[in-house]
């Protein structure tokens, strides 16, 4: 079994028996520019720790597994460069050469598991990018979901996806995608996305309880939460829209491909929305690291 790094208040939450809920470090070396993504990571940990439970922030350090992260760790990592963007495939790669990388939804989830952690907040997860039919370009997200048992809170999947094909994707998968407080499936920027999600849950209470049950069932893979922007903060689709056509084509245009089409594109929108993007995807991460506390508080319960 490997070795994990706990930082003090994670080992001490483990030691109690105390709810935990990891946190990712992709969002913070490839999803934010700096110095927003340091500011945003220690606001997202405070967050959980106002709804009561800890933050476990998680990255692979020169060839060592984080679970929980120091303020000079999340600086460093916030501000390093050529830092890897870690997901199954290349986790074990990144450990084993003694490297530095940031984990996606899908390394969390992994790290996650291995802790005893069963609840994870992040912005957006990966999906089946548009015009995926020619490019195959799927998240291992999505199968990370359907075969490791963490529940997800996210703000939908990124607008930038193919939302309807993903969608797809996790039913084949059997991963249930549960709209929390709505009907409809938010889409990460706005709280609409024209589709309704398969399930509704409008309690932390229901999310922990079917959580619960699916291990009952003794069934692989996790939940995905879909926590809408507060109303406040949201951009409405018809405004996003053009700028995410734009952005599209750029990248294609550039021949951007593999890891950097998510922050090739989140970068790219950020720049022609100057700034909006990144304003509202700091609200909705802090918005579902508050639910995230609050369904890792049922579950200790
Ligand atoms: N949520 C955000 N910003 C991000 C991500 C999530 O608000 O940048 C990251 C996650 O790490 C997710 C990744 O796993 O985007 C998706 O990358 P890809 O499309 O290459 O699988
Ligand atoms: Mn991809």
């Amino acid at each position: 079994m490997i070795d994990i790094h706990y930082s003090d208040e994670v080992a001490e939450a483990r030691a109690k028996g105390a709810p935990l809920v990891a946190l990712e470090s992709t969002i913070i070396t490839h999803g934010m520019p700096f110095p927003q993504n340091v500011e945003t990571a220690r606001r997202v940990e405070q967050a959980v720790r106002a709804g009561g439970a800890t933050p476990a922030t998680i990255a692979v350090i020169d060839g060592r597994l984080h679970v929980g992260l120091s303020d000079p760790q999340l600086l460093a990592l916030g501000q390093a460069q050529n830092v890897m963007k870690l997901s199954r495939a290349d986790m074990a790669a990144c450990l084993a050469s003694g490297q530095t990388g940031a984990t996606t939804v899908a390394a969390t989830m992994i790290a996650a598991r291995l802790a005893g952690i069963e609840v994870f907040a992040t912005g957006g997860i990966g999906g089946v990018h548009r015009g995926a039919e020619t490019s195959f370009d799927i998240s291992a997200d999505l199968h990370e979901l359907a075969q490791t048992p963490v529940t997800v809170i996210a703000a939908g999947a990124k607008a930038i996806l193919d939302l309807p094909k993903t969608l797809e994707v996790l039913e084949t998968l059997g991963v249930p995608v549960i709209a929390y407080g709505q009907d409809e499936l938010p889409a990460f920027w706005s709280r609409q996305s024209g589709l309704k999600a398969p399930l509704r849950m409008d309690s932390p209470a229901e999310i922990a309880a079917a959580h619960r049950m699916r291990g009952a069932l003794d069934l692989p893979g996790g939940q995905l939460v879909a926590n809408p922007i507060p109303t406040e903060a949201e951009i409405p689709s018809d405004v996003l829209a053009p700028h995410i056509a734009k952005a599209l084509a750029e990248a294609e245009a550039q021949g951007i491909a593999a890891k950097a089409v998510t922050p090739f594109l989140l970068q790219r929108i950020f720049e022609l929305t100057h700034g909006a993007s990144l304003e509202a995807n700091i609200v909705l991460v802090l918005n579902n690291a508050r639910l995230g506390a609050a369904i890792a508080v049922e579950l200790v319960r």
